[in-house]
């Protein structure tokens, strides 16, 4: 096993450990809503924005106690939005990391609910942990930023209307929905670790963050035409069967490889402006450009 990826699986159980938790205390009535909300929240993932808020912490050398809760909220965010976004009345898509969809899985009036449930209880922990003092209320009020109206969820609607409206794509418009549907979720784990630490680096770590949640999405979009249903569990080629507005719609395939090339150097050259052990998270933005799921 390489050094990356024993660091990743140990970051990994450590988020697993945190989550099986808070989840066995999970107990509603009726039991089908914590089910249902367990399904998307335990069933895989890469877990991209939890080992990336625990890697920049230990840059940082903040201790992981200080990151988990908000590891584990924007797990549950990011579950939310994957539930939602499956929904017949959005992106419509039957599986989800090679299971049926939450809404297959329970139906679509629980699947509102899960999501719903899972947003709620994510600001629970957020608020929770802003009782300790000003930084972690500065942190939870950075998650609700990157989350809401200003941000994921502008980016999902933007994407919606832009998709919807039938006419050419524009690079802005393309750059705003990267920056708010996929970007916000991950410039979260590294600002809120900043946050955390003291504000370390805060600079570089927002360009970072930025420049990551850039390239995730466009390898995303690069996946949805190259990729395959086996390795990323869901259906491929929704884009251009959904008009989506997309890097390889705009640049074409090999334009959007030759892009996220060049945002990977960039994530590179503005981990050099950190101090600390930064070789985890070079391995990470290689990762991300390379991963076939
Ligand atoms: C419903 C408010 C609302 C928002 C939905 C997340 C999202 C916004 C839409 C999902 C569609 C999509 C392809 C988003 C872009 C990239 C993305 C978030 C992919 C999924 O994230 P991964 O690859 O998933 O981290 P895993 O399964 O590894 O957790």
């Amino acid at each position: 096993m390489s050094s990356f990826d024993l660091r990743y699986e140990n970051y990994l159980s450590a988020f697993e450990a945190y989550l099986s938790a808070y989840a066995d205390k999970l107990v509603t009535r009726p039991a089908i809503l914590g089910e249902s909300m367990k399904y998307s929240l335990q069933n895989g993932g890469k877990r991209v924005r939890p080992v990336l808020a625990l890697a920049v912490a230990e840059t940082l050398e903040l201790p992981k106690e200080e990151i988990l809760p908000f590891a584990l909220a924007l797990e549950m965010i990011h579950a939310y939005s994957l539930v939602h976004d499956d929904l017949p009345a959005m992106d419509n898509d039957d599986f989800r990391r090679g299971k049926p969809s939450n809404h297959k899985a329970f139906g679509e009036a629980n699947a509102i609910l899960a999501g719903d449930g899972l947003l709620n209880e994510a600001y629970a922990l957020c608020f929770n942990e802003s009782m300790k003092g000003e930084k972690y209320a500065l942190a939870a009020k950075f998650l609700n930023e990157c989350a809401g109206v200003y941000g994921m969820i502008a980016g999902q609607s933007a994407d919606m209307q832009f998709s919807q409206s039938g006419k050419e794509v524009t690079e802005e418009e393309l750059a705003y929905i990267y920056e708010h549907k996929t970007g916000k979720l991950l410039l979260a784990p590294v600002v809120i670790a900043g946050i955390l630490s003291g504000n370390k680096y805060y600079l570089s770590l927002e360009r970072f963050g930025k420049l990551l949640g850039k390239l995730f999405q466009m390898t995303d979009d690069i996946l949805d035409v190259t990729g395959n249903f086996d390795e990323l569990g869901k259906s491929v080629g929704k884009d251009e069967e959904e008009n989506k507005l997309t890097c390889v719609r705009l640049y074409g395939l090999e334009g959007a490889k030759i892009r996220a090339d060049m945002c990977a150097a960039d994530c590179h050259a503005v981990l050099e402006g950190v101090e600390g052990d930064t070789s985890f998270l070079h391995d990470l933005v290689d990762f991300v450009r390379t991963r076939s799921k």
